[in-house]
């Protein structure tokens, strides 16, 4: 398939660490939240083994926060999601499906209590801020909702930690999973939270102070030598082995948590209010009718841009394909697929027309690893 560069303007806004990643050999671009987000840095599956024996610098200004503050806030915040933040703690991360009315997802954000009423909204790719503002401006909220100038850097990978811990010391390696903190650099404050889009571990710095953002930038790389530290970015086939879902892809406004997988982050039995509670007690009472899942197939390449329909015998469809890679570690095609509930069983086999040729493959669990 023939390539295409990405047209630059001001609406596909740049991040504070372009110029350095495109210094860095940034190959490939994809848009988040109407910014740059890097997709690539040469070789995909040479990514992926430095990402899981390294530790990797990646710009993901895209992750845009959502700051909700004032009176209202928390009743706001807890209205657009269905995991119960009764309880939560200020310096804590949570990962949050935002529902609507009919509990199509709107987005499945990570959420940070800053204060009782101060709560940044770390999104994945869609407009929150304007569902946010309308409810508000529909429920009468005395909040005040903005996107603040942050510029999100992970670090990431199993050497993030000693990375990390040469610049802040010791005490960033004793904070727990999904935890934040503060720390000095230079003389500027950083957020930084043990988090990340990739299971190999690693930090979030939530850049406020983009001069201080990018001296870090640099010393990141000065300090990282002795751990073979890399430009990365969200490797593709890392993150479907992990099973971390990628909203736009996965799923989106016409899927349920409940059919994501996302029960978890799913809170029914308490008295909080959020929008859509009745809908999900409707579904889970029924039972969903489809399941997010793992498919191996038997092929070597793939590149998903739209759903592809997985068939079976009879020739009915069974699901679709929502994202899809060749993975090293199975030597196959490994993917995640809307799978209709007859046929979300492990072993379950389908076809599917990739290119133009048919392959056989089948159902399985996730996560893959
Ligand atoms: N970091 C920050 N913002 C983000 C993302 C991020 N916004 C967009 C996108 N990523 C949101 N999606 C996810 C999906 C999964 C996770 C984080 C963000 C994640 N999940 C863990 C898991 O699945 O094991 C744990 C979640 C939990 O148990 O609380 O980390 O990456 N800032």
């Amino acid at each position: 398939m023939k390539n295409y560069s990405i047209a630059r303007s001001r609406r596909l806004r740049s991040t504070p660490y372009t110029s350095r990643i495109e210094k860095q050999g940034v190959t490939a671009y994809t848009s988040y939240n109407h910014m740059l987000l890097p997709a690539a840095f040469g070789s995909l599956e040479e990514s992926y083994y430095h990402l899981k024996e390294n530790v990797q610098v990646w710009d993901v200004a895209g992750e845009r926060q959502v700051e909700i503050s004032g009176k209202d806030a928390s009743k706001l915040v807890q209205l657009m999601t269905c995991r119960d933040l009764s309880k939560s703690k200020i310096g804590r991360c949570y990962y949050c499906p935002i529902i609507d009315d009919r509990a199509g997802i709107i987005n499945d954000p990570v959420i940070l209590k800053l204060r009782e009423d101060r709560w940044w909204i770390s999104i994945a790719d869609s407009d929150v801020i304007l569902f946010a503002k309308g409810l508000a401006i529909g429920k009468k909220f005395d909040v005040k909702i903005f996107e603040p100038n942050v510029d999100i850097l992970a670090v990431q990978g199993p050497k993030s930690f000693m990375l990390m811990e040469k610049i802040f010391g010791k005490k960033i390696t004793e904070m727990k999973f999904f935890g934040f903190d503060y720390f000095e650099f230079a003389g500027a404050k950083h957020l930084i939270a043990r988090s990340g889009w990739s299971k190999q571990g690693g930090y979030e710095i939530y850049v406020e102070n983009t001069e201080s953002g990018l001296n870090l930038y640099d010393k990141l790389f000065e300090l990282g030598k002795e751990f073979n530290v890399k430009a990365g970015c969200p490797n593709l086939i890392e993150r479907i082995e992990s099973a971390l879902l990628s909203f736009g892809n996965d799923m989106d406004y016409d899927d349920n948590p409940l059919e994501c997988g996302l029960d978890k982050y799913v809170n029914l039995d308490t008295d909080i209010n959020f929008l859509g509670k009745e809908k999900l007690k409707e579904i889970k009472k029924k039972g969903v009718t489809r399941k997010l899942m793992g498919v191996i197939i038997d092929a070597k390449e793939i590149s998903v841009s739209k759903s592809i329909n997985l068939i079976n015998g009879k020739n009915s469809k069974i699901g679709e394909l929502r994202s899809g890679v060749y993975s090293p570690h199975f030597k196959k095609v490994i993917g995640i697929a809307m799978i209709d509930k007859p046929y979300c069983k492990v072993s379950e086999i389908f076809k599917i027309s990739i290119n133009g040729e048919v392959f056989e493959g089948k159902v399985c669990d996730l996560p893959f690893i």
